[in-house]
């Protein structure tokens, strides 16, 4: 399909949503917790586009928080407005929009039962669910900023400065530069949106201040790196933010030699779990929900994915154990159960 065809038909799509929507009160947009580029440049782009087409604002929502230092420049040099989910009362919004995660995936925290009306996502489409009319999941897009920025273009809406540099930084992250599952349509949008987007704010958001604790993690999750063969584990151990283990599992996986990094950390409670790859042939996606099978939560794409465990015990030896466990399944995944890990590090 040409990028022509294909914004017809999303047009097609967009112009009855809108009508749906304005038929109805307030519109809430919920992301994923912990929210990344790619959901807050979603939120942003799609409450634009019910402010230019139904003249309607819409309050956009999060849970977990924001630590890592790129994205917390973004929300504050692009004046994203986000609330806490926690805040908010559900029952006053008649229009739910879910953006960048899918209800029951165990990465977003809308309360079960709850009714989501409008979803946008790229991740697989989750199969115990009936996600309704107007879930638009394009598995083939490499983020769902794409997905809204054809809305946008669809409408025929101006795209400003900022809005721009949300749009292209997600594509940006997300895809690193279109290097990491890209496809047609979000290479067309990065090279569209690059001359719009504000280099200054790019590059204050790619190389943010970063406080003493960033490096005495980085120190500690060096120092407790281990190697099996192609496979890369890294316990960060307790965690001073989530996103952290994403970021330590793109560092990692650029040793030279290794195919496969694994990160772990503890947060509030939580276990997070990251995974990166260079092969695509793994289908990380699905390995990641048998690696966290009956513990956890888990999914994602081809080459990244990512889990949590919740309630786990407030007890240093017996996360230990549950990190072995966890290393020992996707050893078995991965048909390296019988390999002797060695530092990362020479130990000192
Ligand atoms: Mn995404």
């Amino acid at each position: 399909m040409t990028s022509t065809e294909r914004i017809k038909q999303t047009k097609v799509y967009v112009d009855e949503l809108l009508t749906w929507v304005s038929g109805r009160g307030k519109i809430l947009i919920v992301v994923h917790d912990n929210p990344d580029p790619d959901c807050l440049a979603s939120a942003y782009a799609l409450r634009h586009l019910f402010i230019m087409t139904v003249n309607r604002q819409a309050t956009i929502a999060f849970s977990g928080m924001i630590g890592r230092g790129e994205n917390l420049t973004m929300a504050r040099e692009l004046e994203i407005p986000i609330t806490p989910l926690e805040l908010l009362n559900l029952h006053e919004y008649p229009v739910i929009c879910m953006l960048d995660t899918q209800p029951g995936t165990g990465n977003n925290s809308m309360p079960p039962g709850t009714r989501v009306h409008v979803i946008v996502d790229h991740h697989p489409r989750h199969p115990s669910k009936d996600a309704g009319k107007w879930a638009d999941i394009r598995e083939e897009y490499g983020v769902t900023a794409t997905i809204i920025y054809e809305y946008l273009l669809s409408q025929g809406i101006t795209i400003n400065s900022n809005l721009a540099t949300a749009l292209f930084y997600a594509i940006k992250s997300e895809t690193q530069d279109l290097g990491r599952e890209a496809n047609l349509p979000d290479r067309e949008a990065y090279l569209k949106l690059f001359p719009l987007a504000n280099k200054r704010i790019i590059f204050l958001i790619t190389h943010p201040k970063l406080p003493v604790e960033y490096f005495m993690m980085m120190n500690s999750a060096l120092q407790h790196t281990r190697i099996y063969d192609t496979l890369l584990v890294s316990n960060l151990h307790e965690i001073s933010f989530p996103e952290v283990v994403a970021e330590m599992a793109d560092f990692l996986i650029r040793l030279d030699g290794i195919e496969t990094s694994f990160c772990m950390g503890h947060y509030a409670g939580s276990m997070i779990i990251s995974i990166r790859t260079t092969r695509i042939d793994l289908g990380l996606g699905t390995m990641i929900r048998r690696v966290v099978a009956d513990l956890g939560s888990g999914g994602g794409h081809g080459m990244t994915a990512g889990g949590k465990i919740n309630n786990i015990p407030d007890d240093e030896e017996a996360i230990g154990e549950l990190q072995e466990l966890l290393t020992a399944r996707l050893l078995a995944e991965l048909g390296k159960s019988g390999v002797t890990p060695r530092p990362l590090l020479p130990s000192n």
